[in-house]
């Protein structure tokens, strides 16, 4: 089957550097980019891109048939920090837009469906250090409760309709190219362009908060790797530990200090902290190694050396 991709949510942190990967991939013309708007231009310059709203199930289906989409990759959602705020709104954007599609794959309209879930299906009483595949779990964020919902509704239709589901949990992902928005984990990147622009920063979590980070690159490559995988190395259908690196706010500090030595950092935890006290510190992947062959490239001194050297090229390109 030669994938004919459509993306929910292109324009996000993951959604944008997906698309781009994959259009260089498969070509253009066979990875429709979706949205609610058309603010990101690179994306709609560089493809075919429609407005279509994950929520609006007659828009999805209208899209998929139009341009005969066999995979999608519902990257539309709200993430832990906003998700708190607004916690109606994070249950029906995550939960509708994953039952529209999960419904359209049961309907045949779609042959193979991504679907992220995330480090916050964890919570308090998980295992904190290299938590299990297998091990409690009682989100207490929004954003997890609707993770975790949704990890089981994907093993489900897998069960009871055949649905070819693939889905991995995302820890913090770190870029350069697109800023995050809303997550509890998106202070690794705000550091670094602080770093650049004002050699300081004062982040939101407290110095000795560890949580299980990974660069975007290798967060693509995860992404593409366990959709080209055989389906029956798929073993788990609600979806994989996922883990690269584990690192503390100081930590990254220091990391930065090697190429800015001058750089400081302060420390005013907010409402956030508690959300990432409630987060696994580092996460236990043999399972997706194992099934899919799964690996990682990027320590937290190579994510720094990309960040660095990427940011302050775009800064001096925007001169
Ligand atoms: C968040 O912080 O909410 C996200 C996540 C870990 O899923 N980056």
């Amino acid at each position: 089957m030669s994938p004919k991709i459509l993306i929910l949510g292109a324009s996000g942190q993951i959604g944008s550097e997906l698309t781009q990967r994959l259009r260089s991939i498969h070509g253009a013309e066979n990875v429709i980019a979706t949205d609610i708007s058309y603010n990101n231009i690179e994306l709609v310059n560089s493809g075919i891109f429609e407005r279509v709203d994950a929520q609006d199930y007659t828009s999805v289906k209208i899209c998929i048939e139009k341009h005969q989409i066999n995979t999608i990759y519902l990257m539309a959602a709200m993430l832990s920090a906003t998700g708190e705020k607004f916690p109606r709104k994070a249950w029906d954007l995550n939960m509708e837009s994953l039952f529209h599609v999960l419904n359209l794959a049961k309907e045949g309209f779609i042959k193979k469906v991504f679907w992220p879930s995330s480090i916050a299906v964890f919570g308090p009483t998980t295992p904190k250090e290299n938590t299990p595949q297998f091990t409690i779990m009682e989100p207490s964020t929004v954003y997890g409760i609707t993770k975790q919902v949704g990890e089981r509704w994907c093993e489900y239709y897998h069960k009871q309709y055949g649905v070819d589901i693939r889905s991995i949990r995302y820890p913090g992902i770190i870029s350069w190219k697109t800023m995050p928005g809303g997550g509890t984990t998106d202070y690794a990147v705000e550091i670094y362009h602080k770093a650049i622009a004002e050699k300081k920063y004062e982040c939101f979590l407290s110095e000795d908060t560890e949580l299980p980070m990974m660069f975007m690159d290798d967060a693509i490559k995860a992404t593409i790797d366990i959709m080209n995988a055989n389906q029956e190395d798929i073993k788990i259908k609600s979806s994989y530990n996922l883990a690269a690196v584990s690192f503390t706010p100081k930590q990254i500090a220091k990391s930065i200090q090697k190429y800015i030595p001058e750089f400081t950092i302060t420390y005013n935890p907010d409402f956030r902290q508690k959300i990432a006290d409630s987060w696994p510190k580092s996460i236990d992947d043999s399972r997706a190694r194992e099934d899919w062959n799964w690996s990682h490239s990027f320590s937290l001194d190579d994510i720094t050396k990309e960040m660095l050297t990427n940011l302050k090229a775009k800064a001096k390109q925007s001169v």
